[in-house]
């Protein structure tokens, strides 16, 4: 098959990161002021963090966590639900939505097609158990699982580095049968998920990114389309529902 963005695509993979959610006003991570930039991933985003200091990484959890509470969905997020509705109702094909982001954002959007390759904040673990549910309330060691009654065995339910994403098969999966893969709001900085563009080429598919400046693997695309999220992908999405 004939790498182009003329064929009307069947099958799209979009992939978001960060960036979608910045104009929600959640942080990005590397960019300038970002998460990253003020905290050290490798003290509070690793399972060696949270064995050495997990009130500390408890704590930075709940803060995203609440700062979280009052977010809304932007018209990026929007235009990504309308976009999946759209393509569902015209039968064109597949619709998988993969997101780096531990946010809510594409839910409350009402993306349904839609998996957390790195977690979900609003989500708490059981290290003890495994139990996972849905959680809004402050992460501290004094909590006990509602399941199985340990007391300090509490964690969030994301993928910290160092550990396996999420539904990594139903990914790979989706990126073999790819015409259109789409990376919005991400800097292709974090692996696998920077790596999904090569797959995607691999399959055949023609390349989209959507960011507000060129990340690290943006040479690997066909097309790419610079600016903030609520911009540009409104008008990308507008555009590809009328091919
Ligand atoms: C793993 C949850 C084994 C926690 C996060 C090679 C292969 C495999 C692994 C590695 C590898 N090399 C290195 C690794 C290890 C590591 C890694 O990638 N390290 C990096 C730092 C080098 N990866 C891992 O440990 C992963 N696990 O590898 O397991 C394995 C191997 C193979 C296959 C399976 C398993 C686990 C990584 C997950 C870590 N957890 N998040 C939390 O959130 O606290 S990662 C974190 O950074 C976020 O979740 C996010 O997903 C990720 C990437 O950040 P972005 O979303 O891209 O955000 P960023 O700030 O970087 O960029 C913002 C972008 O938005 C920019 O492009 C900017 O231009 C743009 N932007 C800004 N404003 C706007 C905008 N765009 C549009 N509009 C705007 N307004």
């Amino acid at each position: 098959m004939t790498r182009s963005s003329r064929n009307p695509a069947r099958n799209i993979v979009i992939l978001t990161g960060a960036g979608i959610s910045a104009e929600s006003g959640l942080g990005t991570f590397r960019d300038a002021g970002g998460i990253w930039a003020k905290f050290d991933p490798m003290k509070l985003a690793t399972p060696e963090g949270y064995a050495s200091d997990p009130d500390a990484v408890l704590d930075f959890y709940s803060a995203r966590r609440a700062n979280l509470i009052g977010a809304r969905p932007n018209a990026a997020h929007l235009a990504l639900a309308g976009l999946e509705q759209a393509w569902m109702m015209a039968g064109r094909g597949e619709f998988l939505l993969v997101t780096q982001n531990i946010d809510d954002l594409h839910e409350q959007a009402g993306s349904a097609s839609l998996l957390h390759m790195h977690g979900e904040l609003l989500k708490t673990r059981c290290t003890e158990c495994g139990h996972v549910f849905t959680d809004r309330e402050p992460l501290t060691r004094a909590r006990a699982c509602p399941s199985c009654g340990a007391v300090g065995s509490l964690r969030p339910h994301v993928v910290w580095f160092g550990e396996m994403p999420l539904e990594m098969e139903r990914i790979y999966a989706a990126l073999e049968s790819v015409d259109l893969f789409v990376a919005i709001g991400t800097s292709g900085t974090v692996w696998p998920a920077a790596g999904f563009v090569r797959e995607a080429r691999a399959a055949g598919a023609w390349t989209v990114e959507l960011t507000l400046e060129p990340g690290e693997v943006s040479a690997m695309f066909d097309e790419r389309h610079d600016g903030p999220a609520t911009q540009i992908v409104p008008d990308w999405a507008a555009r590809l529902e009328a091919v």
